[in-house]
């Protein structure tokens, strides 16, 4: 029967483990994982640092309430605590921008008031909130994000800061840190390369993000427990998916498609749904597909963004900041000029190094920060030893706090750009993308009107969901819908029968 047929899913992140819990819910049995590493969760990782658990990838869920599926699943595996699930905290709607409870230290060793700096994060937020409505209106007077709010920031601020001429340089210097921690947001190297007019399509759900409190590992593993034993294939990265291509099969039966791996070893399939992550499919587009996709479809791989968000975590004896702070903003009063670049990486990357989030509960986590750094300056810094990471960083916050002695205990940091089967973080819209691009991106091959059987090789994936891209709760919606394409493929649905009659 058609629930028979072989079924692969390239990939362990949350999308292929969704794809196949949905795909074993509608009685397809013959359903195989194949996954590169020796493990599964892809960029959700929960790790340690001393007694401490930390996130080495995904972080929160953006955006809990009911409409989103990780946070309905948290719930039903009862991994989150209390007030996450409270309804008032579902209720709470700030937009995408969580507002944690800032300091701001400035590079002459300065702490900075809420008077000062309240001011200045309002004035760009209202920026980043016009730069979302270009996506409605169309219109866009600038190609990218970071061109129109430069622009705009050079517009009005002198009228903007004219009643408290005090502090303006080192409000103009903020703006560059609030650009360079939305870096960090969209996973980019600069603003300058995330789209204005597709920059709205992201959409943000109730909820005020949260935690797992027990790390977001414990849902992958929840995940997995539902899945028979020996349903995914550990430590077998595959090197290419040869598709329209018939090979008999042991009962006379032709698969039209043949995943090859690295290690030789071969799998027949009537179809593979691909989950690897878009900088993987970026830097391995000649080869992962035989015959290569087509034209349109490859022009969208090469055009997207895909880009480096790192985490730096550090622990401390004492804390150097405010019992109530949760978010540390770093300030060069020195960057007049606006830009979220650094004029040169190998010596100045730590400039890139936006700030730091504060780790709640401290009765839990003791006094650990988690530093913040995207971009290339990122990837620069992924080269250079825990050593040399730790003694720049180290340098950074002795200038900032005034402290020459101050010195963290431990240093942990994540490599997501060369991570051989991730390539960088998360996606983002690029300059002249449009949700068309992450449609050829989703576009299972062959296309329709083809006459070759269809649905061979299918694409989830964080990267593939229209509007919830570089999320969990992307990926995991992007799994559960290629698996449905599959089921509808094999039951029209009734409705549209009945309607024809
Ligand atoms: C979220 C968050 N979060 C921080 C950091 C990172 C990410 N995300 P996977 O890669 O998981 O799985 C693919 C598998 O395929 C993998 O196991 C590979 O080993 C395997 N594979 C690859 N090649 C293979 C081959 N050849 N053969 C076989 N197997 C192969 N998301 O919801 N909250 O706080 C963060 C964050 C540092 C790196 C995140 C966050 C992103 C998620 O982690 C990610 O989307 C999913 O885990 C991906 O799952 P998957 O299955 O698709 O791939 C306005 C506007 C702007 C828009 N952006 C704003 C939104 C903010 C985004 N937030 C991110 C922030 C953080 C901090």
């Amino acid at each position: 029967s058609a629930r028979d047929s072989q079924i692969f899913i390239i990939g362990c992140g949350i999308s292929g483990i969704g794809a196949a819990q949905k795909l074993l819910h509608h009685g397809f049995h013959n359903v195989h994982i194949i996954e590169a590493t020796a493990r599964s969760g892809g960029r959700i990782r929960t790790g340690r640092l001393g007694d401490n658990i930390i996130e080495i990838g995904a972080n929160w869920i953006h955006g809990p309430s009911k409409e989103n599926p990780v946070f309905r699943l948290a719930c039903d595996y009862q991994l989150l605590d209390k007030e996450s699930m409270s309804e008032e905290n579902q209720a709470i709607d700030v937009g995408g921008h969580p507002l944690f409870v800032p300091n701001w230290f400035t590079s002459s060793g300065r702490k900075l008031g809420l008077e000062t700096m309240g001011p200045v994060v309002e004035f760009f937020m209202k920026l980043l909130e016009r730069s979302q409505q270009f996506h409605d209106s169309g219109g866009e007077p600038l190609p990218s994000v970071g061109e129109f709010v430069k622009a705009e920031v050079e517009r009005l601020a002198p009228e903007e800061w004219k009643e408290d001429q005090t502090n303006i340089a080192v409000k103009a210097a903020m703006i560059n840190t609030l650009l360079k921690l939305e870096c960090c947001v969209s996973g980019t190297h600069t603003m300058d390369d995330v789209g204005l007019g597709a920059f709205g399509m992201y959409k943000t759900l109730p909820g005020l993000d949260c935690t797992f409190p027990g790390g977001y590992e414990g849902l992958i593993d929840h995940m997995m427990k539902e899945l028979p034993k020996d349903l995914v294939l550990y430590n077998k990265p595959v090197k290419c998916i040869h598709w329209n291509y018939t090979k008999n099969g042991p009962s006379g039966t032709s698969f039209p498609v043949t995943i090859e791996c690295v290690n030789g070893e071969t799998f027949a399939a009537d179809h593979v749904i691909v989950t690897v992550p878009l900088g993987y499919l970026k830097k391995h587009q000649s080869t992962f597909l035989s015959p290569p996709p087509p034209l349109h479809k490859l022009h969208s791989i090469q055009r997207m963004g895909f880009g480096t968000n790192n985490k730096i975590f550090l622990e401390f004896e004492q804390p150097f900041w405010d019992e109530d702070c949760e978010l540390i903003y770093l300030v060069w009063e020195d960057e007049t000029h606006l830009a979220d670049v650094v004029s040169d990486v190998k010596m100045s990357w730590i400039r890139k190094l936006v700030g730091f989030t504060v780790l709640k509960p401290t009765e839990r986590y003791g006094h650990v920060l988690c530093g913040w750094i995207a971009g290339r300056e990122s990837e620069h810094m992924e080269t250079l030893s825990e050593h040399e990471v730790l003694h720049s960083v180290t340098q950074l916050l002795r200038i900032f706090t005034g402290n020459p002695t101050l010195t963290p205990r431990k240093l942990l940091r994540s490599q997501w750009f060369h991570e051989p089967y991730s390539c960088g973080s998360y996606t983002y819209v690029a300059k002249g993308c449009s949700g068309y691009d992450i449609d050829n991106l989703a576009e299972p091959l062959p296309l329709k009107g083809s006459n070759s059987k269809s649905l061979q090789v299918l694409f989830a994936g964080e990267a593939t969901h229209r509007s919830f891209f570089s999320t969990v709760h992307g990926a995991l919606l992007s799994g559960w819908r290629e698996a449905e394409r599959l089921a509808s493929h094999y039951t029209p649905a009734s409705g549209s029968f009945s309607s024809k009659l």
